[in-house]
Order: structure tokens, then sequence, then C-alpha cells
């Protein structure tokens, strides 16, 4: 089954059968002493950013790391992330992209899923040391023997160029973080072969060409501005790849000015900000707006307050993206999600027992395609995905005759707090273990800016806990800040489904409906 598909998206071009690594060679060919890379300190052209990467590359192997490794990667925007990505794709090791605000909690459980080798950090990196981080995950994951800082040892990791075999292209080029599911981030396997068709297909709708300047305002390690089309596909176009330490406006807008981008992904409460804050930004052609569902009436200002065209991006770390397509009718950029990226895409939006709804109706989506796993690292999750491989993504979707998806909620116990995702489950197992909790559940409330905020429903014992007690036990656990709960609710009792689990959506409704 599997082995068919592999043999039509090869033979239907999808695959090319190249490594990420062998394609930045090409690039440098062809685009020569273009720039391909800016950041705060440094501008690179792509002989450079191909010359710097195999000499990475070599120091990397001097140091023992070495082709099937995994090396946990935490850098904010800076070109040494990109250098490093291209390094690890060349020898063969790969990069375990991690994000900026994952704390031990995360990392800890990534180094130990993927047996990581190393772990590179910046020194410091928005008001957070991640040296006295890394210390900790050092002290109790074995297999971590190197930590690289940026600026500091990293820039060591550099050696005359070696010969290096090259690696299987269907062989994983990186890990990607799993928002999707339950408990701890998952690890999602994207192979060379799938993820330089993700970003060349990305590319290509979205038109890019050698003039694109593409802004990476999302801290890169997202698929997002990775390869939808992101930073790689703007290498693939021969574009230039602008690198902001942050997306807030004071910080992006100069930059969009300064090196005239063209195109930049953010999530929705950015654009909102960025709405709030509009000046003219005479160059951005392309606002593309994903990882949470924007909502219409935010849609709608955006092409008249920053006089650029608006894409919506429904897509997942898993695979499937799908885009409004820039000839796209006005009312479909606005009101829906976009619709699958690839001819190969196959969907299925189906009900609770897993039948196909009537066309138009709303469902849950599943799906399969040249870009889109079918399974994780290392883990069983037999509910994830279909006998015959479709990945379930918890969406609910219904879909228009013209293909377009339009997001109506999901059935995954998961929080969208603005792009960022919050499993339930792992939240409320640390929340147990506070003392003045007896039961709690998660929820999401409606939020103007977020689009849902975080909500702790908690059934008290002793006398209830504050919001503030709260937080403080999650941050002495190590979690993301972005995973604390945004407000306390304190209530009896939970409401129960027949088969004795929390109803969250009782919960939710209830909650919504004393506001
Ligand atoms: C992107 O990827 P992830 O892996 O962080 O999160 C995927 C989930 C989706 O399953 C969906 O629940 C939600 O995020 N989502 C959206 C959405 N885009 C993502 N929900 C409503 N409207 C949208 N436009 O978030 C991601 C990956 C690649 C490109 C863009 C976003």
């Amino acid at each position: 089954m599997s082995e068919a598909l592999d043999a039509r998206y090869r033979a239907e071009g999808y695959w090319r059968g190249r490594t990420l690594g062998s394609l930045l060679r090409d690039w440098a060919q062809k685009y020569g002493m273009r720039t391909a890379l800016v950041d705060a300190t440094t501008r690179m052209s792509y002989v450079e950013l191909s010359a710097r990467a195999d000499r990475m590359a070599a120091g990397l192997v001097k140091l023992g790391i070495q082709r099937g490794d995994r090396v946990v990667v935490q850098l904010p925007n800076i070109a040494d992330f990109v250098v490093l990505c291209f390094a690890l794709f060349r020898v063969g090791a790969a990069p375990v992209l991690a994000l900026p605000p994952h704390r031990l909690n995360e990392i800890r459980h990534l180094c130990q899923l993927s047996e990581a080798v190393a772990y590179v950090i910046p020194s410091r990196h928005a008001g957070f040391d991640y040296r006295s981080l890394a210390s900790a995950v050092v002290a109790e994951v074995p297999s971590v023997r190197h930590v690289l800082v940026a600026g500091e040892s990293l820039s060591d990791v550099d050696e005359d160029p070696v010969a290096l075999d090259e690696p299987d292209p269907s062989s994983v080029a990186l890990y990607l973080l799993s928002g999707g599911t339950t408990g701890l981030p998952k690890l999602i396997p994207r192979t060379h072969d799938d993820y330089a068709y993700n970003f060349r297909a990305s590319a290509e709708v979205c038109e890019l060409g050698p003039a694109s300047v593409y802004l990476a305002a999302l801290p890169v390690a997202h698929n997002f501005p990775l390869g939808c089309p992101g930073v790689f596909g703007t290498l693939h176009a021969g574009g230039t790849a602008v690198l902001a330490s942050s997306p807030a406006p004071e910080v992006a807008f100069p930059l969009i000015h300064q090196e005239k981008v063209t195109i930049t992904a953010v999530v929705p409460p950015l654009a909102l900000l960025w709405l709030d804050n509009a000046t003219s930004l005479p160059s951005l052609r392309l606002l593309q707006v994903g990882g949470a569902k924007l909502q219409p009436e935010v849609a709608k200002r955006i092409t008249p307050e920053l006089g650029c065209a608006l894409q919506q991006v429904f897509g997942m770390a898993e695979g499937l993206l799908n885009y409004t397509r820039l000839d796209d009718p006005q009312d479909l950029v606005l009101t829906t999600q976009g619709r699958p990226m690839s001819p190969a895409d196959e969907i299925r939006i189906v009900d609770s027992s897993g039948d196909p709804v009537a066309p138009g109706e709303r469902g849950e989506l599943l799906t399969r395609g040249p870009y889109t796993i079918r399974g994780y690292f290392r883990s069983e999750q037999p509910h994830s995905f279909t006998p015959d491989g479709f990945y379930r993504s918890g969406d609910l979707v219904r879909q228009l005759p013209s293909g377009h998806l339009v997001v109506e909620g999901r059935v995954k116990d998961l929080i969208n707090r603005g792009g960022d995702k919050i499993a339930c489950d792992e939240v409320e197992n640390h929340l147990l273990g506070h003392p003045q909790v007896r039961d709690v559940a998660m929820v999401a409330l409606p939020d103007r800016i977020l689009g849902e905020r975080s909500c702790a429903v908690v059934v008290p014992r002793d006398g209830a806990p504050s919001l503030a007690s709260l937080k403080k036990l999650l941050i002495a656990q190590g979690l993301a800040t972005y995973k604390l709960p945004d407000q306390l609710v304190v209530v009896d009792a939970l409401p129960l489904t027949n088969v004795g689990k929390v109803d969250k959506q009782r919960l939710a409704a209830q909650l919504k409906g004393e506001r």
C-alpha cells in the first residue's frame, strides 16, 4: 500500500530523489553571489551559505556527529540556524526543531525521545538564559554529549570541508514538533524528498522568484516560516530570506522597509497587532496568515490597511498545507482557509464513526499525500492514523464546491492560543500535582486577540488555589510559558459525559454562558 504510493510520488515527480544538502549546492551554482540570508549581523550570499554549511558539516563530523544522529536545535531567528540545518543535512544527521519558548519539561523529553547527541542553543534570548537550561538537560540526558552555543562554541564547529557520502533522499532530513496531539510534543519525521516538495510547491503557489524577499517574523523552527514556503522555499526560488529577531512591529516594520520585504507570514494575533500599528509598507505584496483561525472581520482589514494581498494558510507540521491562491476570488480569500496545495493530496471528511459526510457537511479532516507523514517517530499512535495511512488531523472542516476548506472547530483536546498549541492533558497532569487541586480541566475560552485563551477549571481541595500559584507550579515543572493558564475558574464539580470523561464542550458552554 505505502510502497505503491511511494512509487506514484516518485513517478509523478513529487519526490525527486534529492537531498536538501545537495539542493543548496544547486542553488549556490545557480544564484551565486545573490543575497541568500540576512540577519541582524550578517548578510550571506548563496555561495557563502553553501561554503559555510560545508565547513560546519566538517566540524560536526570532527565532533563525532554522524549520519543517523539527531541534534536538538533550539535557536532563534539567526543565520546560524540555517547554516546548521544544511550542515546537518549534508552529514545526514537530523535537526529536531525545538521552539525558543520550550523549557526543561519539553527539551528533556525531546532529547530523551530522540536520543540526541547534541543540543544547540543561543547563550541568551528574549531574556532567558539557555545555558542553565542546557546544564539541567545534560545532567538528566546522558546521550547529549555536546552543548553548542551560537556565537560561541558553535563558531568553532568550523573545519576545512571533507567529502561526505550523500544521505538517502528518502531518509529523515529533519524532525518538526507536533502541536496537534496529546501530551508532550511528538516528533514528526520529514524526509528530504517530502520536505523538498513541501517548500518547492509552496514557493510555486506563492509565486516566489529571485526578486522575492521573505521575512521570517515567526520562529523559523516552525514549519510555516521554515518551509511554507518560508526560508527554504525562498532559497529554492533564489530570493532573499531575512530573519527577524522578533515579530513585533518595532522590529519587523523597519526590516520590511530596509530590506524591501515582499512576503511574510504571521499568526492571527500578530496580524491584528500589525493592523493596529499599521504604517505604509510599500514593498510588501503578500501577507500569509495561518496557524489559527483568522476571523473574517480581521481578514477584511488586511488589504485596505496594510496595502498587500492576503493569503490564508491552514497547515500542520504533519504535512497537509492548504492555501488560498493569489488569483482566488476575494470572498474565498476572506472566508476560507484555502485548498490543498498538491493535486496528490487526498482528503476525506468523516463523521464520528469514520464515514464520509455529505458534500458541504462538517466532519473531521483526514489526509494522505506526498508530504504528509504516516507515523510519528517512536510513538505508537493508533488513533492518529487510519489503517490505510490517512492522518487524522483532529480538525473539523467543511469543504466548498471550489475545494476550499473552512475550519469550524476540532475534535482534539487542544487549545490553539493564537497559533501556539497547548495539549490540555499535559497541563492538567501537572496541575493535578498542586496540593489545592482535586480535579482540573483545561478549556479554551474565546479571546478577542488570541482567538482562544486557556482557562484552568479547578475543583479545589483545602481552599481554592490562586492563578499565580498554578502558574508558579508549572514554571517550576519547566513548562513553556505559553502553556500557563490565562485564567482560573473554581467549580464544585466538572460535568461528565456518559462514559465518565470530563465533558469539555458542556464546560466551555457553561463558562461562556456565565460571562
Ligand atoms: C501550523 O502547524 P501546527 O502543526 O503548529 O498546527 C496545526 C494545527 C491544525 O491541525 C489546526 O488545528 C491549526 O493548527 N491551524 C489552523 C490554521 N492553521 C493551522 N486552524 C484554523 N485556521 C488555520 N489557518 O499551525 C501551520 C503549519 C504550516 C503552515 C501554517 C500553519
